[in-house]
C-alpha cells in the first residue's frame, strides 16, 4: 500500500517516517563574527563551526535566515524557505565559511540566524524545529554553543569615498590656498551636511596627522576650507561613520611653503 492511496479509515495506516541521524548527540554550532561591520555592497563571510565534547562534526549542512533587516533577500522573518539554504557543509574539524551576500542595497542592523540543518531541507519555521530554525529568536549575545542555533548582527553601511585636492602646492609663508573636495555615496544622504576633518602633518620628523579644521559637506557632498601655513605640510580630510554611513579618509596632499 502507498501512502495516500486508500480512502481513510481503514483498518490500516501507512505513513512516511524519515528518520534522521547525521548530527551526533550534543552538537553545538557556533558563526562567528558575532557582531560585524558590511558595506550595503560586500559579501561577508561567516565561520560556523558544529561540534560537540567528542570534536568537529563534518558532513553537516547550515542553513541560514536575515530576521527581517538590511539587506534580507525576501524581506522577512515569517515562516517559509530558509534565505540561505545550505550555505555550507562543514569539513573535517566542524568548520564551514558561510557566505552572507548583499541584497537589496538597504542599510542598517540585522540578526541573522544560522542553524545546523540536521533533516536536509530548506525550510525556516520560526517557532517550529529547531533544524529547521525554530530556535531563532534567540537574541544575538545568547551564550555561545548552547545550541544548534546561532543569532548575530550584521550592520549594513553605505560605502563612502572623499576626495582632497588643494589650490596650490607651493605658496609663500603665510599665503592662502584652498582644500576642497567631495564625499561620494550610492546615498545622497551619507553626502550631503556630512562633518569633514582635515588634519596636516607638518614635514620633518614622525608622521603626525594633527585635526586643523573642520567643515561640512553641502548639498552634493562638496567641502571647502582655506588655510595659511606657515610650514610645509602633508594635508588629508576624513568622514567618520554614522549609523548608516561608512568612515572614508582621502589621500594625503602635500603643500610646500617657501621660505
Ligand atoms: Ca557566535
Ligand atoms: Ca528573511
Ligand atoms: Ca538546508
Ligand atoms: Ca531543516
Amino acid at each position: 500500500t502507498t501512502p495516500g492511496d486508500t480512502p481513510e479509515p481503514d483498518g490500516t495506516d501507512v505513513a512516511t517516517q524519515r528518520w534522521f541521524g547525521n548530527l551526533p548527540a550534543g552538537a553545538k554550532l557556533d558563526c562567528n563574527p558575532e557582531t560585524a561591520t558590511s558595506t550595503t555592497a560586500a559579501t561577508r563571510a561567516y565561520d560556523c563551526n558544529v561540534s560537540n565534547s567528542t570534536g568537529g562534526i563534518s558532513g553537516i549542512k547550515i542553513d541560514a535566515e536575515n530576521l527581517g533587516g538590511a539587506g534580507d533577500p525576501d524581506n522577512s522573518a515569517a515562516t517559509g524557505e530558509a534565505d540561505y539554504n545550505d550555505g555550507c557543509t562543514t569539513a573535517d574539524g566542524g568548520s564551514c565559511s558561510f557566505s552572507i551576500g548583499p541584497s537589496g542595497g538597504d542599510a542598517g542592523p540585522a540578526n541573522i540566524c544560522f542553524w545546523a540543518d540536521e533533516d536536509v531541507d530548506n525550510s525556516y519555521d520560526n517557532g517550529g524545529r529547531e533544524n529547521d530554525g525554530g530556535k531563532c529568536s534567540e537574541p544575538v549575545g545568547a551564550a555561545e554553543r548552547d545550541n544548534e542555533t546561532d543569532v548575530v548582527l550584521l550592520t549594513r553601511k553605505f560605502a563612502r569615498t572623499i576626495s582632497l585636492k588643494t589650490g596650490k602646492t607651493t605658496v609663500a609663508r603665510g599665503e592662502s590656498f584652498t582644500l576642497k573636495g567631495k564625499v561620494g555615496s550610492s546615498s545622497a544622504a551619507c553626502e550631503s551636511g556630512q562633518r569633514v576633518t582635515l588634519r596636516r602633518d607638518v614635514a620633518g620628523g614622525a608622521a603626525s596627522f594633527v585635526v586643523f579644521k573642520t567643515t561640512t559637506t553641502g548639498a552634493l557632498g562638496g567641502y571647502k576650507v582655506t588655510a595659511k601655513p606657515l610650514k610645509t605640510a602633508s594635508y588629508r580630510a576624513s568622514v567618520g561613520k554614522s549609523p548608516t554611513c561608512s568612515a572614508a579618509t582621502s589621500g594625503t596632499k602635500k603643500v610646500t611653503v617657501r621660505n
